[in-house]
């Protein structure tokens, strides 16, 4: 069996520890991709070694010239797109056609990083005094520490990497222990398209350790971190008491709303695709359906036929729908929604179980709750897996109420015709992304993405919010008058000729 390593101080290298574990497939747990390295704390201390050379070296490159790197990522990419899906779907489980979709968003993300290179702007300002000009300029930080999730195995490292090194920072990366395969492969395809060897440090291994080692390092300033609420807090307690500059992009509980004016068609494909995309494991999936009561009967029973009809199964077979979920631990936590769901009363339409057929993989039917009620722990806390919970409101006001009475906020969505609903939602709704006639999922590259309240920090990804994350602002000021200019006391009161 294949054993992969760490990308440390310019090589690829074994784990000091000599332990390894095992990468499964999803969809088929005999088949094992490989053996990655269970790193541990040392191997961070020598991956900051190096990216500390790495960082000297790189932030002396002009940023276009780092863009052009970038640039190379994508071309590359783009050529061997189709055989990155199929290992991506491989080790993480989602059709064929989304794990494309996630290299196509890499692609994109590298594209707009090379161009970037050539903006990151300043500003050049008036200065209050005369002969003086004054100026915002943007400096590289230093190291940044990457703990990335599963569920986006390409886009989401490249969110994050991408403009780190655009703006001229080391990077050291860590991929989900459930996709390192993918994980390697973006390593690779950076050296290949030039970027400096030590510039980029590849550690796999356990949240716990690793992570962990990461997050703690003195020596790493930012971290960006995207997972659980959970771990987000611990992430940011640390960074808090260090004084780290940390972006964290966590949990969700979108809602879809479907008013009785909406295109009733359109809001059933936006549903089954933001609700049982990706099997419900992205941070803006739907997991919250609400229907407005003139049409929810209607609309209940077109969504569940359908539903029924879905194809569970591997990834990367044609017809497959739905992949499996990513590992054990997320069908028992599934599983166990099921059960508080039935304790709640709510009224389970369809799905709720494993795979009867499918036993070799983690396959959960997709699932349907009716009447589930506002504030219920169904409809407040994030499932991560293919269960969406319908509740029926009353009118505009109260589909905002639901929308908004939850801890997260990512993504919403409202189906609609009538133009002032649209525009509503837009200002009321408490999310960072609104979709109007469109599913909760579907961001784009270019634009910031993230979330308001328990979903995150204040920072977006993408778009280019996001490289004033990876970079700090500094002012310079230029005298050329000759003579000492106090700020505020040499031009007040009255200016001197
Ligand atoms: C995520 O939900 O975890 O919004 C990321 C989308 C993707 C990114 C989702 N482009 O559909």
């Amino acid at each position: 069996m294949k054993k992969f390593e760490n990308f440390i101080a310019g090589e690829w290298k074994a784990p000091a520890s000599g332990e390894y574990f095992e990468n499964k497939n999803p969809a088929d747990r005999k088949d094992i991709i490989g053996k990655f390295p269970l790193s541990t704390r040392e191997e961070v201390n020598l991956a900051v070694g190096s990216a500390k050379r790495g960082f000297e070296l790189w932030k002396k490159w002009p940023a276009p010239a780092r863009g052009d790197v970038l640039r190379a990522v994508g071309d590359i990419m783009a050529k061997r797109k189709d055989e990155i899906a199929d290992a991506m779907t491989r080790e993480m489980g989602k059709p064929l056609t989304e794990t494309r979709g996630d290299v196509q968003e890499g692609i994109d993300t590298a594209y707009y990083a090379a161009s970037e290179g050539r903006r990151l702007f300043g500003k050049t300002v008036p200065s209050e005094l005369r002969n003086k000009w004054a100026m915002s300029y943007r400096r590289p930080i230093g190291i940044a520490g990457l703990i990335c999730p599963f569920n986006f195995p390409m886009a989401i490292p490249t969110w994050k990497m991408f403009p780190a090194l655009v703006c001229g920072n080391a990077v050291i990366f860590k991929p989900a222990e459930d996709v390192p395969h993918t994980g390697a492969l973006l390593v690779e395809i950076l050296l290949e398209a030039g970027l400096p060897a030590e510039v980029i440090q590849l550690l796999h291994g356990n949240g716990e350790t690793v992570g962990a080692a990461i997050v703690e390092h003195r020596e790493i300033p930012l971290i960006s971190f995207t997972g659980s609420t959970e771990t987000g807090r611990i992430v940011g307690e640390t960074c808090g008491r260090m004084h780290k500059r940390l972006s964290l992009e966590m949990g969700g509980k979108n809602a879809q709303i479907v008013m009785n004016d909406a295109d009733l068609d359109l809001a059933l494909e936006g549903a089954l695709w933001g609700a049982f995309g990706t099997t419900g494991q992205r941070c803006t999936a739907t997991s919250r359906l609400v229907l407005e009561s003139g049409i929810h009967d209607r609309f209940l029973s077109m969504l569940s036929d359908r539903v029924t009809g879905l194809k569970l199964g591997d990834g990367r077979k044609e017809g497959t729908d739905i992949g499996p979920l990513i590992n054990e631990a997320s069908l028992q936590k599934v599983a166990s929604y099921i059960d508080i769901g039935r304790g709640e009363k709510a009224e389970l339409v369809c799905g709720g179980t494993r795979s009867a057929k499918l036993t070799e993989g983690n396959f959960f039917e997709p699932t349907i709750f009716a009447n589930v009620k506002a504030g219920s722990r169904l409809e407040q806390e994030e499932i991560f897996g293919p269960v969406l919970s319908v509740i029926r409101v009353n009118g505009v006001d109260e589909a905002f109420a639901v929308n908004n009475d939850v801890k997260y906020g990512l993504s919403s969505s409202v189906y609609t015709t009538n133009v002032n609903t649209a525009f509503r939602a837009f200002s009321e709704l408490d999310n960072g992304i609104t979709y109007v006639n469109a599913p909760t999922i579907g961001a784009e590259a270019h634009l910031p993405f993230g979330g308001v309240k328990q979903t995150g920090n204040g920072h977006r990804e993408g778009g280019w919010e996001v490289y004033e994350f990876y970079s700090e602002t500094k002012v310079g000021y230029a005298d050329f008058s000759g003579t000492l200019q106090r700020a505020q006391i040499d031009n007040y009161p009255g200016t001197p000729d």
